[in-house]
């Protein structure tokens, strides 16, 4: 991915220079064999996106396999390594050794990593599949919290949660021992990860939610807006798009890319195939992704059909053997093709820079909008997330008869406890009496209408309450 951004930049600067005589004498100059255009990779990096695969740790030591990962892609998955059963297979003992293999491996390439998956009700562990209620809470938190604390600042996006929708037409919440845990569960995984990993893009991640008109892409859309609109950190959801006779590639595909990116967050194509490997679909597919400015990676899953899950389906894009399909040649040519940023074919005219001065906008002569003062009164409840040596506090704000304008609220914490990150509020110290402010987008607060914060803090809670200041 260096390269090919390095390439990127390069060819944008020459574009600019519109000289073709010193961009054929800087060639030579070009790092590394693959050029854009003529691999996955750098390919969609021409196009400001990534092009990855599942990857397997087992198999890095296949050199045909780590040809093909390292010459095409630009982003990898660990397929299995980073799932719950392989990073924590007793409680408190963390394991990383096969996942720290495939991020050794890719950030040794310039490639980024996915992170799959931090909570999920597969692949549990069998001392967390006995578990249940508020022991399972805790301990999933601490799940989510250690791992993404260990990987922090190597991930670029992490699958915070999978695949926690029922399939059919319920639109409901899947049954599963996290789900029994609270309907909460799953917003506050994501907010201990941002606590944990600030700068990870966190994604939802599910399947079967390829067709716009199908209750479960329904029902994640309206919890991905739900939680935009009360300020739970996410930042992008996942499609992992397995397609099959079962459940068809579908035209209105665009739409549902384009739809949840209108909801604010980036769309990623998480676990690519296509029952058979059909060229066309394939191709739709990427010029669906090209044609939304926030569809900004593609990931299959797995290099060759005999990498695959499905391997009897051969969804990939390279034979057992190693050969390109038609279907690569077709996704290659979509990534090089149309898409949002086209690269330019010709050189671009150039445009003389200007000659006069770009108006000047006057400063306002408005005064800045003044705070109105604060209004009505509040109550507020706290709940906490408890694990050793650590805990998730959720606040639960709630306006009296009459509406607020700002709000604010202390909790004292216990000696020893301190609070290490919040979100959804302004706070002032971090031990003894903490203080919690409003931020902007949840000041105001109807009559009898409630907002939540929350906070992570090292230490033991207890039982804290919380006061309207
Ligand atoms: O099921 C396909 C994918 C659906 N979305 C989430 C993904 O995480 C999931 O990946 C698959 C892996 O590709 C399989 O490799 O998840 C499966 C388990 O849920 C993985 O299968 C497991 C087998 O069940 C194990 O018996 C085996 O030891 O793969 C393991 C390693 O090969």
């Amino acid at each position: 991915m260096r390269n090919a951004k390095w390439r990127a930049a390069t060819k944008a600067a020459l574009a600019l220079t519109g000289a073709g005589a010193l961009a054929a004498s800087m060639a030579i100059f070009l790092p590394g064999t693959a050029s854009a255009g003529t691999t996955l990779g750098a390919s969609a990096a021409e196009k400001g996106r990534y092009f990855g695969t599942a990857v397997a740790a087992n198999r890095l030591s296949d050199g045909a396999y780590t040809t093909i990962l390292n010459r095409e892609f630009n982003s990898v998955t660990p397929e299995n390594e980073m799932k719950i059963d392989a990073t924590e297979p007793q409680q408190g003992q963390f394991t990383f050794t096969n996942a720290d293999r495939i991020v050794n491996h890719a950030r040794s390439q310039g490639m980024s990593v996915r992170g799959h998956t931090l909570a999920w009700h597969q692949q549990q562990p069998g001392w967390m599949q006995n578990m249940s209620g508020s022991a399972l809470r805790q301990a999933m938190l601490n799940h989510v919290t250690q791992v993404a604390t260990y990987y922090r600042g190597k991930i670029a996006a992490w699958d915070v949660v999978n695949e926690a929708f029922a399939d059919g037409s319920s639109g409901a919440r899947r049954d599963s021992n996290l789900q029994r845990t609270g309907n909460d569960w799953i917003e506050a995984a994501f907010r201990a990860a941002r606590a944990a990993d600030p700068g990870a893009k966190l994604c939802y991640n599910d399947y079967n939610t390829d067709n716009w008109t199908h209750a479960k892409t329904q029902a994640v859309y309206n919890m991905v807006r739900d939680f935009k609109s009360r300020g739970v950190p996410i930042d992008c959801v996942g499609l992992q798009s397995h397609f099959n006779n079962d459940s068809p590639y579908v035209s209105n595909y665009r739409t549902t890319l384009s739809s949840f990116a209108a909801l604010g967050v980036d769309v990623q194509i998480t676990e690519l195939d296509i029952q058979n490997a059909p060229a066309n679909t394939y191709r739709a597919v990427v010029e669906d992704c090209l044609a939304v400015p926030r569809c900004n990676g593609i990931t299959v899953w797995g290099i060759r059909d005999s990498d695959s899950w499905r391997s009897e389906q051969s969804p990939l894009l390279f034979t057992s053997g190693g050969a390109k399909k038609a279907a690569y040649d077709a996704v290659l040519a979509a990534l090089n093709a149309g898409g949002t940023t086209p690269p330019p074919t010709t050189a671009p005219p150039t445009t003389p820079p200007p000659t006069t001065a770009p108006p000047t906008t006057p400063p306002p002569t408005t005064p800045p909008p003044t705070t109105p003062p604060p209004t009505g009164s509040c109550t507020a409840t706290v709940s906490v997330n408890q694990w050793p040596g650590g805990f998730v506090a959720n606040v639960r704000v709630t306006a009296g008869s009459s509406a607020l304008n700002s709000w604010a609220t202390t909790i004292t914490l216990p000696s020893g406890a301190a609070v290490t990150n919040a979100w959804s509020a302004n706070r002032s110290g971090n031990s003894g009496t903490v203080r919690f402010t409003n931020v902007d987008y949840n000041s105001q607060v109807g009559a009898g209408q409630t907002i939540e914060f929350g906070f992570q803090g090292t230490g033991t809670a207890g039982n804290l309450s919380a006061t309207c200041a």
